[in-house]
């Protein structure tokens, strides 16, 4: 490319970066809500450094508000950060600097790679979820559930992670290994504070069905990991003792056919079962301790290899009274259902596999259809079939009795109908220095008290060493300032709760905030959330899409019951966007596949990125980044900039009086090139508003630049009053319509244009339908040379259609006698040569 092809993007961009800062041009104005659009991308944790994949996710929220703005909506656009957390605290003792200054300083840093990218927000609401004035409000919330009866402290065995020295939450384990550092998670048991989400389990699940604009795949996950299943509760009876051991089934109907049971190692009554044992329990113990160590993970996997040890007791079946084995065994799990399980080993895999290994009885009860085999030698018969060997409900089709069977049990006072949920309450204590402190005081006298509300906030005391103590307290243990205060009841001394929330608590809410970021009453104003909520449109990553949503969408519920809201779900619409890669693999330090994003905008200028990272492929698809495609981008932006300058003039024409395009003459060309203009115009209103197809808005927009050059080679450089105007329209829509991806570069051409008030002012393009009509050419159409009929067709018709129409005229096939020609040649819109 020769120099003067090259459009400074330099100077335009720093132009047009501080006009929008100093201007504030993506400020809000909350007061009014009409046409809102609350338009939220999920707020990053400070890490730093942000490349080009993170871009994407910025960049795409930055073009929906920005187009938003120019379709006239009032757009609310706040961005804040999710400042506490882990990694804060890993990187701030690696590099001996404290988590408050790493994050002010990463904080700055982003925002800078923000305002680069042209990314506006309306910053006066920025919110830090580390900020006191933040997480006062946290910590309100934390009150809130307390008084609600569903904020509750229970000892609870947690998943410890050696090395973090920390307890993790069940998310955090992977395969049985901490989610950050890998090491093996072991098992221990601590005072921790819970929300009661599990209350709220059949309304998050059914709620889901109102979330029309969520991604399908979201909310499949989301029902997953709620897991809700139907079943019963069936009661057993320890023969030794009498006691009622109940077990959680899916599948009653197979009751005649449970041959022993299994409880899981933590089951309350596995010490009393030890204590009784004639061996003296020793291998029992034994057995306990080692299948702990497995975690909950390992133990729910398909694949896990079966063990269990036989007690030596036996329960009592209700439906026959018949006495079976009990035993433990290292894949039932204590947290679901009720830690016991009937085992039917002729329907059921795993426990036809624990069967065989141990030589337990397998006896098949339901018989599959005739001809098909049933249990087989290798697997259980585990779908739906006729009953069999099973009393009163011989013959019956299994799923028909099922029911049946659960009213039987109810009768005979043995079991009932109940649901089951995999979704397990949301631990939030953490031993950590970096997060909002758990506002609770312990009193000798007077128990758990929670912390008045006016003494909110609990401040987060500024600790020298805030590494985690290892014994499992948080290092705001080690703070006698901190940890000794006194008791808000009776005066008395007293000592606070030393650990902090989990950071997802800080993300549940701050939606909330930004409607009004610094109120120091109340944590938002009930008034305004109910005008701005739901979030119209919340964008974000996938890996989001279980955890982070369900914690909203929980809080959010909760703040409904207690009359501060008057919505029950936040995020209206969900658009997860997918990975950018980079040699076939997420981006990271670690891989050394970072792209940064400043090399790129020194040669190329932040639109050029924009464009490309849009350009790139569907947004809600991974996509492998291209360093030399990022060039097609730019040969764009140059080859707009040049034609809009070379007819400049057109264009302010066109923008000094747009109605006079409606009386001047125009040819075909001009009417072609109309056409194609607003065509790309409904094409992009389509594409941003309804789909958030940004690749295709882009290559209309290449096309209608594609479309300006042959109009103007068409008119073979005669300028009709018309092709000005034609010429200036379209180029005219072209800046707007490029302008939310490419802001800087049209920012500049449309001042160049000479329009007042920045192109946020202007208004999106509509459509006229009038010039979407297309016109009609009549075709001559010939037999060897000779004139042998007329065809009308749209213009530019397609060479094949036209040549089937001809063909198809009854004065040619009557030429042709029933042969084929030997060739037809078409000139377009004039004219059809047939030569027989
Ligand atoms: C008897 C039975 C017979 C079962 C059969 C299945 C098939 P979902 O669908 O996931 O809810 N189960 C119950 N509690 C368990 C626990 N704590 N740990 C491990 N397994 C447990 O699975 C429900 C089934 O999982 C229950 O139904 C139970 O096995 C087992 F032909 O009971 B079933
Ligand atoms: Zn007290």
């Amino acid at each position: 490319m020769s120099a003067e092809q090259h459009y400074p993007f330099t100077e335009i961009e720093a132009k047009w970066q501080a006009r929008w800062r100093e201007s504030r041009s993506m400020a809000c104005d909350i007061t009014d809500a009409t046409d809102k659009f609350y338009c939220l991308m999920m707020f990053p944790y400070p890490s730093g450094d942000l490349h080009v994949g993170h871009g994407r996710n910025y960049i795409i929220g930055d073009v929906l508000a920005r187009y938003l703005r120019m379709e006239g909506r009032n757009v609310l656009a706040p961005m804040g950060w999710d400042a506490f957390g882990l990694p804060a605290e890993n990187a701030a003792i690696k590099n001996n600097v404290h988590p408050a200054d790493w994050t002010t300083r990463n904080i700055a840093r982003m925002k800078r790679q923000f305002s680069r990218w042209g990314i506006e927000y309306d910053w006066q609401r920025e919110v830090t979820s580390c900020e006191p004035e933040y997480y006062r409000w946290t910590q309100w919330l934390f009150l809130q559930l307390f008084d609600a009866g569903l904020a509750v402290r229970k000892q609870a065995d947690v998943n410890w992670c050696p090395s973090c020295k920390t307890v993790l939450a069940n998310e955090q384990v992977v395969n049985g290994r901490c989610e950050r550092c890998d090491s093996v998670v072991e098992d221990r048991s601590l005072m921790q504070w819970f929300f009661r989400i599990t209350e709220y389990a059949d309304r998050l699940l059914g709620d889901l069905d109102q979330l029309d604009h969520w991604p399908e795949r979201v909310k499949t996950m989301q029902r997953n990991w709620i897991g809700r299943s139907a079943g019963a509760r069936i009661d057993f009876e320890l023969v030794s003792t009498g006691e009622k051991v109940p077990v959680f089934t899916t599948r009653p109907d197979t009751l005649w056919g449970c041959t022993y049971m299994v409880l899981a190692v933590e089951h309350p009554l596995v010490e009393s079962i030890i204590a009784r044992s004639a061996s003296g329990g020793a291998d029992l113990r034994a057995f306990v301790s080692r299948v702990k160590r497995l975690g909950r993970e390992a133990r729910g996997d398909a694949g896990l290899e079966k063990e269990g040890i036989a007690t030596g007791e036996e329960v009592v079946n209700p439906v026959n009274g018949r006495r079976i084995p009990l035993w433990l065994a290292n894949y039932v799990v204590m947290d679901y259902g009720t830690g016991a399980v009937m085992a039917v080993p002729a329907h059921d895999q795993r426990d036809f596999e624990f069967a065989k290994r141990y030589n337990l009885p397998i006896e098949e009860v339901v018989a599959p259809p005739p001809g098909v085999q049933g249990t087989l030698p290798g697997a259980a018969w585990q779908d739906a079939g006729v009953l069999v060997r099973s009393g009163p409900f011989d013959g019956q089709k299994s799923d028909e009795a099922l029911p049946k069977v659960i009213d039987w049990l109810r009768e005979h006072e043995a079991g009932d109908h109940t649901v089951s949920f995999r979704l397990r309450d949301w631990l939030i204590s953490r031993q950590r220095y970096w997060g909002a402190p758990i506002p609770i005081i312990y009193c000798p006298d007077c128990g758990t008290v929670p912390v008045p509300e006016k003494d909110l906030p609990v401040r987060l005391p500024t600790l020298v060493d805030f590494r985690p103590v290892g014994d499992g307290r948080s290092p705001l243990a080690t703070s006698g300032e901190f940890l000794h205060t006194s008791c808000p009841k009776c005066a008395g001394p007293a000592e606070r709760d030393t650990d902090t929330m989990d950071t997802f608590v800080d993300s549940s809410w701050y939606f909330l905030r930004y409607v009004s970021p610094h109120d120091s009453e109340r944590p938002f104003d009930p008034a305004v959330a109910n005008r701005w909520l739901p979030v119209d449109q919340y964008i974000g990553g996938v890996e989001h899409a279980i955890l982070h949503l369900m914690y909203a969408r929980f809080i959010t519920k909760v703040l409904h019951d207690r009359g501060w809201i008057a919505f029950k779900e936040p995020f209206a619409r969900l658009f997860t966007q997918g990975m950018i890669t980079k040699d076939g693999a997420k981006m990271s330090k670690n891989k050394g596949n970072v792209v940064p994003p400043d090399v790129l905008i020194e040669r190329f200028g932040a639109d050029t990125e924009r464009v490309y990272t849009l350009f790139i492929g569907p947004p809600e698809k991974d996509a492998e980044w291209n360093d030399r495609a990022v060039e097609g981008a730019y040969k764009f932006l140059n080859r707009t900039w040049r034609l809009v300058h070379e007819h400049l003039d057109a264009v302010r024409a066109y923008a000094a009086n747009p109605a006079a395009i409606t009386g001047v003459e125009m040819g075909s060309v001009e009417r072609g090139l109309r056409r194609k203009t607003h065509s790309c115009v409904q094409k992009m209103r389509r594409d941003l508003a309804e789909q958030l197809h940004f690749n295709t808005a882009i290559s209309a927009l290449m096309e209608l630049v594609n479309d300006c050059g042959e109009a103007l080679r068409a008119a073979e450089g005669a300028m009709s009053p018309g092709m000005r105007l034609a010429i200036g329209e379209a180029l005219h829509h072209l800046i707007l319509m490029l302008s939310p991806m490419a802001p800087h570069v049209c920012e500049e051409l449309w001042e160049k244009v000479g329009r007042p008030g920045g192109i946020l002012a202007a208004r999106f393009p509509q459509a006229d339908l009038s010039a979407l009509t297309v016109d009609s050419v009549t075709l001559v159409v010939q037999v060897n040379g000779k004139i042998r009929g007329r065809l009308d067709m749209p213009a530019g018709a397609a060479e094949a259609e036209v040549k089937r129409q001809a063909l198809a005229l009854p004065a040619v096939e009557q030429q042709l006698g029933g042969t084929a020609p030997r060739k037809v040649f078409v000139v377009p819109d004039k004219l059809v040569n047939i030569v027989a």
